[in-house]
Parts: structure tokens; sequence; C-alpha cells
């Protein structure tokens, strides 16, 4: 293998390689027309069954369990392979053509939503669920759910990519995600061990937004025994019937892995 010497200015090469050498491109904006279908239900989902998506319909399918009939809605699959979220549709309601992506169609006018947090804490405070209103709890649940916004990235675009989808195998980024990834692994452990849920008693969207992310564990060849805590709190929440629902949503993907 020859030694790569970085330019002295970087520019884009195409296609650079890899699995998701159609995806990665330094320029945003939409790069075809595509009109997004719209359904009748109250809320748009356009997404797909990734641990990003899976948070969103978690959260819907846990405020229909509670009774919330509103929160009914149509679930549009954005196939990122094929580069659906670069059409001029999905653009409009997430400039950043990334899944999950909300419409609100429920008021007077729509509202767009994007990014899986924003999504979160929009559903959480029109429902009036998963989301203490004020105090000290909130202000822990929103801790918890922004460190995953931060973390995820070390998880599946750093571990996640470098250990399994990068085209060339290197020591360097695979041992710092790696450590990374096993660190957070313990952070949530640690946290877990005088508490049921990660922002204390009560189950919250820092939940729905985490446990997607530790449901991948084997694909990042981690044990859950090494992280007893997060083991008990995952298979708890893998018990609910409305994460066994979201899970599967827009496509079924199988059953949820359980850890011996
Ligand atoms: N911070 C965003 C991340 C969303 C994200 O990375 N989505 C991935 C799928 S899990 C995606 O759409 N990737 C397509 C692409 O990067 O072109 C969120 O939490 O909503």
């Amino acid at each position: 293998m020859t030694e790569y010497v970085p330019p002295k200015v970087w520019s884009w090469e195409q296609p650079n390689g890899g699995q998701f050498a159609s995806i990665n491109r330094p320029i945003a904006g939409p790069t075809h027309d595509k009109r997004l279908p719209v359904g009748k239900l109250p809320f748009q989902l356009y997404s797909l069954a990734t641990p990003n998506g899976q948070k969103v319909s978690i959260m819907f399918e846990e405020l229909l369990a509670k009774g919330h009939s509103g929160a009914e809605y149509d679930a549009w699959p954005i196939r990122i392979g094929d580069g659906d979220q670069f059409g001029s549709g999905f653009v409009e309601i997430n400039p950043n053509s990334k899944i999950p992506a909300l419409v609100d169609r429920s008021g007077p006018e729509p509202i767009r939503v994007f990014e899986s947090g924003a999504i979160l804490v929009h559903l959480a405070e029109k429902f009036g669920e998963f989301l203490p209103a004020s105090g000290p709890e909130r202000a822990e649940t929103l801790s918890w759910l922004f460190w995953q916004m931060g973390s995820a990235p070390f998880l599946g675009g750093g571990f996640g990519h470098f250990f399994a989808y990068a085209p060339e195998k290197m020591e360097y980024p695979i041992n710092r995600y790696a450590m990374e990834a096993k660190r957070q692994l313990d952070v949530l452990n640690r946290r877990l061990a005088d508490n049921e849920f990660i922002a204390g008693p009560d189950y919250t969207i820092a939940d729905i937004a985490i446990w997607p992310w530790v449901s991948r564990y084997e694909w990042q060849t981690i044990d859950l025994k090494e992280y007893p805590n997060v083991r008990r709190w995952y298979t708890t929440i893998a018990r609910r019937p409305a994460v066994q629902k979201g899970y599967k949503v827009p496509k079924d993907v199988g059953e949820i892995p359980i850890p011996a």
C-alpha cells in the first residue's frame, strides 16, 4: 500500500470509493426534482429504520400507546442508499438531507421539523409526554438528549464507519473510535447504576433517543455483558410493545436483538 500524502488544499475527486461514495458529497442542496408523498394523517414522517429514524417512530408508537389518537402518522421510506434524501421535496423539509424529517400537519399551517432531537422535543411538548415541563428533571432529560445527539457521530460515523464500512481498514481511527464508543457505554453504565432510566425514575425522550443506538451493539461488536446496567435498561425497554412496533417503521427490519 502506498502511503497517502494529503494535498496542500483538499479538492473533490469523485467517486471517493467505499460503500458511501454516492452519499458523501462536499456540497448541499437537491440533486433532482422529486415531490414527497403526503398522506391524510396529522403527521407525515419521512424516515428509515436506522437508529435516528427509529427514535421518532418509537416516540409516535409510545404516544399512540398512551391513547393520543392525534399522534397518528404516515411513515414514508427515504432510501438514503439511492439518494432519496437529495430529492427537492425532501431538501425542502430538511436542508441537511438526512432522515428523519417530519411535517406536522395537525395545525392550520404545516410545520417542518428536522433533526431527530428537535422532532422528539416538538412531539413531547405538543402532547405533554416524556419530557418534564420544568425543573431539574427537564434539565436532566435535555442534557442526556443532547449528549446523545453529540455522541452518535462517534459511534456510527466514527467507530461503525471505520470498523465496518471503510474500504481500507486503518488501526488509528479504529482504535480512536473504539475507545470513544466504549467510553460512552461506560458513561451510560455508571449513570444507570442507580437510576432506572437515563434521566431518573421515569422513561423519557432521552431513553427514546439513546436506546436505538445501543440496539446496534452486535454490529458494533460490543458485548453488553461488560455493561450490566446498560443491559438491564436495554432489555427492559426492548420489551415495550411501542418500541417493538416503532423499531420496524417504515420497514420490517426483523426482531430486536436481545443479549444473552
Ligand atoms: N443529527 C441527525 C443525524 C441524521 C442522520 O445522520 N441520518 C442518516 C441516517 S441514520 C442519513 O440520513 N444519512 C444520509 C446521508 O448522510 O446522506 C439526526 O439526529 O436527525
